[in-house]
């Protein structure tokens, strides 16, 4: 398969200034009918090349009217339709038909519970229809949708509405205008029998946006929250970034089956069920954070995507990275601001510094692909948004929001690259932004060292050094723009009398300071600090780095228990842990007696006590890192060591703190359920520790403990806590165990959003038989391949969830995904191309582990007919 480099860029010698669509839609043969009125621009050539792909024919071509005749006026290839001697204007027909009943690889048409419904982006409208799929080509579309009106009585497109009516013979039809010029890949269409909520938003512009969100009748009852997340989401975007919306109808429809999270198609987003239903009853306050986060992250995209959108796809992180910084800061207006930032480190930690580490590393804008759709990336969307925060932090919130009008006032109705974004954030602020741009094009997590140390008289000097490691095709790397938020921590708050700061260290006036790192080792000179504050480094996570730090023991506790910076606490925490880990598996190692540091856990019990007044807080002190985490930042250390320790830490934090734990659990609980019977919000933050109190229990085994988690596991009416509960069952010894989790199947199993979490919970399973556990799942009546949902609940949790299980040195792990890999790849190949992701992180691993992977992956890349997406994803892993 070919390449695509960035460098090869060239812009289309053609306007496609209207399209206008005719869908005769019938599941197992769809006709389209395309007009496209073209314009060749200036002198460019006569070609009109347009994309196309082997799931569609095409019935007819004609241009201005005339019939056009295969090999004399053009030529079709299985991935292009080229037309010869084009004019200077015209207008071509393109008719196609297509089957979306076949398409179980969910890009273009399909269908989803017997509804149409389309996905686009990246490169989906090509299998629609012949047209130059590309995000730079904006066209003004005009839709018409025929179909079966008792089948089909919900017909949607992009845009306004403009007319719908009966024709005979059952059938009627809906046309649809959209405005705005769009890219091919904003393009969407769902028609089915749907319900609808409803309800208005007044734009601070005067207009009157009717909002509907579609689903199953019998999902309609849990829209309401969506609903609501909508409508701050439009106000957030209008009172922080004077941003309003633009059509008169904002459509949301939910589907079951879908390979992304949602999409943000103009006017008309299509959502996976995931990301809308939200119900106590079925959705744990995880899920409803992520309806909320995703609602807003689709809504934003209507300004940073679509009103702007990108040039060609290297530039995906312009729109996705800083989509994902305004639906992170819409969060954390909406709720916690520290707890948000705190579960949003964890996540990058989790998916993103893996893949800068290993054989998928690719800049925040890489610089080549063969299969876009394997660049949805944790680099380009998480990683991007780092960079677009550490941007805001160089440059001050309110020049940023300058920046932000600037770029629109520049670029709003064009498809741009990102570094039209970084040049109106320069331009805007006045700052020199030249090397902060190595950002997109390095990839590679840098690593900085930081060394504290008193200098003559008072004065405090940090020095701190990046190196950045190489990645593939990038060897040599240049030294980053690193901004270090810190402050002095001291028993009384922050330390307010630091002065003579040298040059590159801004005060931030908040008691913290911007250290602005830029070269291979940087120092800071600071005067007057208190001898006995702390520095307290890299507050808020001001840089996606990962850091060392020459802080002794004791001030690392000091850190933990006395920081102003809430974040920063969190971190200590979680390097004590991780420490204590690593200690524990290199007493494992050298055979010795397993010992666990007293210092910590009376240091995590004080905390656990002081739980009343930032309960959520405490439950993220508290937290074991996870096994991903542990691996990820261990060196020179078996993984079997490392695991058993954490296991081994977790449950002697279990024993020795099982009185507090205890009773932290027991008034937690009813904390959170008072609260939840007043309607506060706050009850979120009490069940969250009240279940990070229950995981830690059910690691005692004992009586009292088990008889809570399964009193918790049937009274509980709220999913978080059955869920928890539930969890902690599946790894017990607890004797009801099997009949446990099979009644929560029964109660649950017509709901298919929390069947998939009780396929995800039994995929974390810490049990000695989890691989036959796992096979016994994958056929079971409810597990299937065509459903991405499923597939990531079983097969993504235990494979990015369960390490412990999935690395087992038998290597049944890897041939369990490997299997499922060749499976999808004839189904969906987007799907298996992503589910190959833990096979590149091999990197911590041992030779022989290395091996029985390497053995998996060429099993892969020996499958005849192998799909595009997962060969690169295969043959990168394999190098
Ligand atoms: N639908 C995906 C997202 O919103 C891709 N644009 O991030
Ligand atoms: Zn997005």
């Amino acid at each position: 398969p070919k390449e695509i480099l960035l460098a090869d860029y060239a812009a289309y010698p053609f306007a496609i200034d209207t399209i206008a669509l005719t869908f005769k839609l019938s599941p197992a043969e769809t006709i389209v009918t395309s007009k496209l009125s073209c314009r060749r621009l200036g002198q460019a050539s006569t070609v009109l090349e347009l994309n196309g792909g082997p799931y569609m024919s095409l019935l007819s071509l004609h241009m201005d009217g005339v019939l056009l005749e295969a090999e004399k006026d053009y030529d079709l290839s299985e991935e292009h339709l080229r037309v010869y001697n084009a004019p200077k204007s015209f207008e071509l027909t393109v008719v196609t038909s297509i089957n979306p009943q076949e398409n179980t690889r969910l890009e273009g048409l399909y269908l989803s519970s017997g509804n149409f419904c389309t996905q686009c982006e990246a490169e989906g409208f090509r299998h629609i229809t012949y047209y130059p799929d590309r995000p730079d080509v904006l066209s003004v579309f005009s839709v018409r949708i025929e179909a079966l009106m008792e089948d089909y009585p919900v017909l949607l497109s992009n845009g306004n509405p403009a007319g719908a009516g009966e024709i005979a013979g059952g059938y009627h039809y809906a046309i649809w205008n959209d405005p705005h010029p769009k890219p091919a890949y904003l393009f969407a269409l769902v028609a089915g029998n749907l319900a609808c909520l409803t309800d208005k938003f007044h734009t601070s512009l005067g207009r009157d946006v009717t909002l509907n969100i579609y689903t199953l009748e019998k999902d309609q009852a849990k829209c309401d929250y969506a609903m609501g997340a909508l409508k701050r989401s439009m106000q957030w975007d209008e009172e922080t970034y004077g941003l309003a919306y633009d059509l008169d109808v904002y459509n949301i429809v939910a589907v079951s089956d879908f390979n992304m999270g949602a999409m943000e198609n103009k006017g008309l987003n299509v959502f996976n069920t995931k990301y809308v239903l939200a119900s106590p009853d079925t959705e744990t306050d995880t899920d409803f954070a992520h309806v909320e986060g995703v609602i807003g992250h689709e809504y934003f995209h209507n300004w940073t995507g679509n009103r702007v959108t990108c040039r060609d796809w290297f530039q995906l992180s312009l729109k996705e990275g800083l989509t994902v910084y305004r639906d992170q800061e819409f969060s954390s207006d909406m709720g916690s601001r520290v707890i948000k930032r705190i579960d949003d480190v964890k996540a990058l930690r989790a998916a993103q510094f893996p893949e800068d580490a290993g054989p998928f590393a690719h800049p925040v804008r890489p610089e080549k692909y063969i299969e876009i759709n394997n660049f949805y990336t944790a680099t380009v969307y998480n990683k991007g948004a780092e960079v677009i925060r550490m941007m805001a932090t160089i440059i001050g919130q309110a020049a940023f929001r300058k920046g932000m009008d600037l770029y629109f006032e520049r670029h709003d109705g064009s498809a741009v690259t990102c570094e039209d974004f970084v040049q109106a954030m320069e331009d805007a602020s006045g700052f020199d932004l030249r090397q902060f741009r190595l950002w997109y094009s390095q990839a590679g997590t840098p690593e900085i060292k930081v060394d504290v140390k008193k200098g003559q008289g008072s004065k405090t000097i940090l020095s701190v050094s990046q190196t950045v490691p190489s990645t593939p095709g990038q060897d040599m790397k240049k030294p980053m723009v690193i901004p270090i938020v810190m402050g002095f921590a001291t028993e009384h708050g922050d330390c307010l009398s630091a002065q003579g700061l040298s040059s590159n260290i801004r005060p931030l006036g908040n008691g913290s300071f911007l250290l602005m790192m830029t070269q291979g080792a940087d120092e800071f000179t600071f005067e007057g600090v208190e001898p006995t504050a702390v520095p307290s480094l890299l507050r808020g996570f001001s840089a996606p780095v990962e850091m060392e730090t020459t802080l002794s023991e004791l001030q690392q506790y000091f850190i933990l228990n006395f920081d102003t910076d809430s974040f920063n606490r969190v971190e200590m925490s979680d390097l004590l842990l991780k420490k204590e880990v690593y200690k524990i598996a290199e007493q494992i190692e050298a055979s010795q007696t397993k010992t666990v540091s007293n210092k910590l856990i009376k240091s995590l019990g004080q905390c656990l006590e002081a739980y009343e007044r930032d309960p959520a807080l405490i439950s993220s002190i508290l937290s074991m890192p996870s096994e991903n985490d542990c691996i990820s930042s261990m060196k020179r250390l078996s993984i079997d060591a490392v695991f058993e320790a954490r296991q081994f830490l977790g449950k002697k934090i279990a024993h020795r703190l099982r009185k507090s734990l205890q009773s932290v659990y027991l008034s937690s609980r009813s904390a959170a359920k008072s609260l939840s019977l007043k309607g506060d919000k706050q009850a979120v933050h009490f069940r969250r520790l009240q279940n990070v109190c229950l995981s830690y229990m059910a690691k005692t085994g004992g009586h009292a403990e088990n008889r809570l988690i399964v009193d918790q596991f049937q009274d509980s009416t709220t999913m978080t806590n059955k869920l928890a509960a539930l969890q902690a069952l599946v790894h017990s010894s607890i004797g009801k165990r099997k009949q446990l989790i099979r009644h929560f199947y029964k109660a649950y199993r017509k709901d298919e959003l929390v069947v998939d979490k009780w396929f995800a919970a039994q995929a974390l399973s810490t049990h000695e038989n989890v691989h036959s556990e796992i096979a016994l799942l994958q056929n079971h009546r409810d597990f299937s391949y065509t459903n991405p949902n499923r597939i990531r609940s079983l097969i993504g949790m235990f494979t990015m969830g369960n390490l412990s299980a999935f690395h087992r040195r038998c290597g049944k792990g890897y041939e369990i995904l490997a299997n499922a890999i060749l499976k999808l790849d004839d189904i969906n190949p987007q799907v298996a191309a992503r589910m190959l992701t833990p096979l590149g992180r091999y990197h911590k691993l041992d030779k022989e582990r290395q091996v029985l992977i390497g053995k998996q992956l060429k099993r892969i890349l020996a499958k005849e007919g192998l799909s595009k997406p997962v060969y690169e994803m295969a043959s990168k892993a394999y190098e």
